[in-house]
């Protein structure tokens, strides 16, 4: 047919063939030949049935993201699966690897689907800020039912190929495709089995018609999972039209909502953070091919907060971990929080309920540092302080085999000063993990300075098998997220002394759509952990130091910034601290004056730009997109505020451009803040910061 679409016959039955890699997108290349493929065989008479299938690792992944807001290629995506959809003999798509978003609705526009037994099949749209809109909402609840559509297409999460069966997705689970579907086929002709045209196929729709409640829940629960995000509305919105909208209208419907999105500044940012999620992975200064080193054994040292939390995602994967502690009663006490987490989500329904079992098999709890010498992965997550961390790198050093990667979790130490005490620097490396560990995707992987090359390339490689999000940053105090929050913490720590409260500080960023304001943070994170590394670096916090020596370390002891009732993490002011913060600033001569939302804002994000854009002249990260992936997996910056320059735009084109570069230049990292007409541009914030709000605010620059 085309390029990247090839039509075979094997007696009656057509095979059609996309191969378009990576991922057998669907680009319009790949429509084309589809559209051409399916019309052609459909009108041979020596065809009885077409098969549509795919070449390389995976089924169609989708519609190709590139393409949007590229000025459009017929044929629609919908021309082709009606194409097939009216095709008159029965067409069976036969899928491996992933079927999503685009490559599912052109599955869903087929009148049988088989699938390999680890296929996972999905309507993801929503993660990039969209919806189906090639029929998505309108033939996946008619070929599941709308309570399972709706989750799937609001939550954007795939189904694996036995609950697709179950649940009428897909007609067989084959071995192969090419001979699956083809035997699939045969079947379908013996049997004169008629086509089922999703469209016409009511029958899953009639207990929703009568309780319209799963729309509702189901939009209630998009609304409280994703703040301030339109998409997950708009799909549960549009999947609700099976009910009363007739078929093409609602077509009509979705595809005017789809187009409303995806040219939307939503989207374009979760786009965006697709594309520099994939970026981030490649790590420049590597040489072409070089190889990660095998890991099918992991030990990380402390059972702690991190320790368990880094354990409980390898267990996930399915990766063997031995956890090593000092004693039996730290080690007990870590294998319970985590056996009590696993158990809290099973209860939940976020994993099966043999789930907590078989990944807790995976754990092997042990004391002794004795205990890493069989393992190709070493992590550290051990207390923060450098005398610790140097003591168990010479430990380890003497036990580990020759060729294990040594990683430390610490979040602000210096990598070359640890991998200094081994006789194996170019094996050590930093793994930075953010808390929780088993939930926060990001991991800051810290290059030192003299890491091998493929030491490099495994943490990235491992990092992406535990589903997480790897960015490789230099080493410097704090890396580069920790680095830019400490400017964050500083401007908050001042504004407490200038007269704000946490709560009210806290009140403007979570506005802005961060998950948590610092004081809510620091009281996650434990503020004992910096008080610990404060006195370790003999440096003065006077209001936290204040609080930490009143024993309240946060959240771990029910009262920090903030005081939490049992069981609960809901942050409560208390007047207490306010209290200290007054009786603080009495003893230092302090007074106190009113600040506006509007001030605190900008005081919360401007150093941080600053401090971006020093990150990257001192080259700690290698593209500015690498920070944005950092902070959106890190930290959780909303998601939907993206930077004007990168909009729509995949962070090479936005630097082939040059646009981004002269804002880059002159404004740091895509934070969104470069779309704040910044005052502070060009002067040393720390000046002007200080001055505030002597010189006054607006008008400054
Ligand atoms: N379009 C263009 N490029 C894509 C792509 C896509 N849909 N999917 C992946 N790539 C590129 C990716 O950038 C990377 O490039 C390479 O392929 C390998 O990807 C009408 C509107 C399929 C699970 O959201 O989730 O259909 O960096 O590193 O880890 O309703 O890719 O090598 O240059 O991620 O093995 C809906 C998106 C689209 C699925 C494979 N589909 N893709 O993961 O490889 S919207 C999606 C993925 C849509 C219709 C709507 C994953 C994957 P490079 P990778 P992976």
């Amino acid at each position: 047919m085309n390029e990247v679409v090839k039509l075979e016959r094997s007696d009656a039955i057509a095979v059609v063939t996309i191969n378009n890699p990576p991922v057998n997108a669907l680009s319009a290349a790949v429509r084309r030949g589809i559209f051409d493929a399916v019309k052609s065989a459909g009108g041979d008479p020596q065809v009885q049935a077409i098969v549509l299938t795919c070449a390389g690792r995976t089924f169609i992944a989708g519609a190709d993201i590139t393409e949007f807001g590229k000025p459009p290629q017929s044929p629609s995506l919908g021309e082709v699966i009606s194409e097939i959809e009216n095709c008159p003999k029965p067409v069976i798509a036969a899928i491996h690897g992933t079927a999503l978003g685009g490559g599912l609705e052109v599955a869903l526009g087929a009148h049988f689907r088989v699938a390999t037994k680890d296929a996972k099949l999905g309507l993801p749209e929503v993660k990039l800020g969209l919806l189906p809109g090639a029929g998505g909402t309108q033939r996946l609840p008619r070929a599941v039912g709308p309570e399972l559509a709706v989750k799937m297409i609001v939550t954007g999460d795939p189904i694996g190929a036995a609950e697709a069966l179950k649940n009428g997705l897909i007609e067989e689970i084959v071995e192969s495709t090419a001979a699956g579907g083809e035997a699939f086929a045969r079947k379908v002709l013996a049997e004169k089995r008629p086509l089922r045209r999703l469209r016409d196929d009511d029958s899953k729709l009639v207990a929703a018609k009568a309780d319209r409640s799963i729309f509702t829940n189901a939009a209630a629960a998009a609304n409280k999972r994703n703040r301030g995000l339109e998409a997950p509305l708009a799909c549960a919105e549009a999947v609700s039209w099976t009910l009363d909208v007739p078929f093409d209208e609602a077509l009509k419907k979705e595809r005017e909502s789809f187009l409303r999105l995806v040219s939307g500044d939503q989207s374009k940012a979760q786009r965006y953070a697709f594309f520099s999620e994939r970026e981030a992975a490649k790590v420049s200064g590597v040489p072409e091919g070089t190889k990660p080193r095998p890991v099918e054994r992991v030990a990380i040292i402390g059972a702690g907060t991190m320790g368990g939390g880094i354990a409980m995602s390898f267990a996930n994967a399915g990766i063997p971990v031995t956890l090593i502690e000092t004693g039996e009663e730290q080690l007990k006490r870590g294998m319970g929080v985590m056996q009590k987490n696993y158990e809290a989500t099973a209860a939940r329904g976020g994993i099966a309920a043999d789930a907590p079992a078989k990944r807790m098999a995976l754990i092997n709890g042990v004391v002794g540092l004795e205990n890493v010498k069989g393992a190709d992965l070493i992590i550290e997550a051990v207390f923060e302080t450098m005398a610790v961390k140097k003591e168990v790198f010479t430990a380890i050093d003497a036990y580990a085999k020759p060729g294990a990667v040594l990683a430390s979790n610490t979040s602000y130490l210096n990598i070359d000063q640890i991998a200094a005490v081994t006789k194996r620097p170019q094996d050590v490396l930093g793994m930075h993990f953010f808390s929780p560990a088993n939930v926060m995707k990001l991991c800051e992987i810290v290059r030192a300075e003299k890491t091998a090359p493929d030491a490099l390339m495994t943490a990235v490689a491992i990092a992406r098998r535990i589903a997480k999000v790897p960015a490789v940053v230099g080493v410097c105090d704090g890396f580069v997220g920790n680095r830019m929050l400490a400017q964050r913490g500083k401007q908050a720590e001042k504004l407490l002394f200038e007269g704000a409260l946490p709560q009210q500080v806290d009140a403007v960023v979570t506005k802005f759509g961060m998950p948590m304001g610092p004081f809510a943070m620091g009281d996650l994170a434990g503020l004992d952990i910096g008080w610990r590394s404060r006195k370790d670096r003999g440096i003065k916090s006077e209001i936290a130091d204040a609080l930490c020596e009143a024993g309240r370390f946060g959240q771990k002891t029910q009262k920090g910034y903030y005081k939490y009732e049992a069981g609960s993490r809901a942050p409560l002011p208390d007047p207490e601290v306010e209290k200290l913060i007054g009786e603080t600033l009495q003893r230092l001569g302090r007074k106190r004056r009113a600040v506006s939302d509007e001030e605190i804002l900008e005081r919360m994000m401007y150093p941080m730009i600053n401090e971006g854009a020093r990150i990257l002249e001192e080259k700690i990260a290698a593209r500015p997109s690498d920070i944005d992936v950092i902070w959106l997996y890190g930290y959780g910056w909303p998601i939907y505020r993206a930077p004007r320059a990168g909009r729509g735009r995949t962070p090479s084109e936005v630097r082939r451009s040059g646009e981004g570069a002269s804002r880059l230049s002159a404004a740091p990292p895509h934070l969104n803040i470069s779309a704040y007409p910044s005052p502070l541009w060009g002067r040393d914030e720390r000046s002007s910061l200080s001055g505030w709000p002597a010189e006054g605010r607006s008008g400054g620059g």
